[in-house]
């Protein structure tokens, strides 16, 4: 397996993180004009997990995500109006605008879901990879989580589950040091490493800002879970850039731990490493410029979009016919 990434496969990488930094940019604005119903929680400065990770995934794949989970369906390959008419709440949305920002998903592209209730995806990916061992579809199943649910006992379960009938289960933890509004230090007295040791789980540290590093390091995982040889656990150290919740003033961060996200942005760390790879200043503005236009059409299209019906609140809550 190659140890480095072409130019055109950084490319890709870089145009996935950029789309997914225009959307998280632009829903501040939506947001902050009262055209997004409910919460949100963007992934700003998180980006290069979901561009590495889902980059490395086949179509037979499955996804659980969170409630900071844009960054995961748009890198698994959401469209752009599919994507906004949802968290808009309209009616084209991917599922008819009722689920939102938190409940997106797309079962079509192996998207189990985001979800509100922290840890909630992880037993859910855990099914599908029962299902993907016992239906041999040669697929994996990906676990998003943040470091919020170390302390849940529905990891724990997971893993140990996982770890005895050696699941093809990718978990891979956001650490971003941060859950709400406490660090994560004040509420997880062990480590995800010494969890996954617990349960003679493979654990990887990766910096999650660093796409390429993320991104080699899934397709060997990818290629190990494909043998069957059971769960490994990627943690990624990132950086939450806005507020737990889009509107968070963010009063309990210090200026010190503020002032330190610049270095990291993984938009500028990836044309860093476009640059070192060969890659031309226009090739990389290209990026942004159709990035940039794909984004502004889909909002057009969402703001156009009519809002879901009152008669369809109930479709697809129960499914006839079993
Ligand atoms: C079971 C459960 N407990 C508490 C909450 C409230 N809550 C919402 S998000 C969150 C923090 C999650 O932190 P983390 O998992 O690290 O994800 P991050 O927000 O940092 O991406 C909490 C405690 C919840 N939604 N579900």
């Amino acid at each position: 397996m190659p140890e480095t990434l072409t130019v055109d496969e950084l490319l890709a990488l870089y145009r996935t993180i950029k789309t997914i930094r225009t959307v998280e940019n632009s829903l501040t604005r939506l947001f902050a004009d009262g055209e997004v119903p409910g919460f949100i929680h963007l992934s700003v400065g998180q980006e290069a997990i979901a561009a590495g990770i889902c980059s490395a995934l086949g179509d037979q794949d499955t996804l659980a995500t969170t409630h900071r989970g844009h960054g995961h369906v748009l890198a698994r390959g959401l469209s752009l109006p599919h994507f906004f008419k949802e968290v808009m709440g309209k009616a084209g949305g991917v599922c008819g605008g009722r689920g939102g920002s938190m409940h997106v998903a797309d079962m079509d592209i192996g998207i189990l879901g985001a979800n509100g209730i922290v840890a909630a995806g992880i037993p859910i990916a855990m099914g599908s990879a029962v299902a993907h061992q016992t239906r041999k579809t040669g697929g994996i199943a990906v676990a998003f989580f943040g470091d919020g649910a170390m302390a849940e006992g529905v990891l724990h379960e997971t893993l140990n589950m996982a770890a005895l009938w050696k699941l093809p289960l990718l978990l891979v933890c956001e650490n971003n040091g941060w859950s709400e509004f406490s660090p994560t230090s004040e509420q997880f007295a062990g480590t995800l490493k010494g969890l996954a040791a617990a349960f003679k789980i493979p654990h990887q540290q990766l910096d999650g800002n660093d796409v390429r590093e993320v991104a080699l390091a899934t397709r060997k995982a990818v290629a190990t879970l494909r043998k069957g040889k059971g769960p490994l656990v990627l943690e990624c150290v990132t950086k939450r850039v806005r507020g737990h919740y889009e509107g968070d003033p963010q009063k309990y961060r210090d200026a010190d731990d503020l002032a330190s996200l610049d270095a990291v942005d993984p938009v500028a760390r990836t044309r860093v490493l476009l640059q070192e790879a060969g890659a031309t200043r226009e090739q990389v503005d290209q990026v942004d410029q159709d990035v940039g236009a794909d984004v502004d059409a889909a909002i057009a299209q969402a703001r156009e979009d009519s809002e879901p019906t009152y008669e369809s609140a109930q479709q697809d809550v129960y499914t006839l016919n079993l």
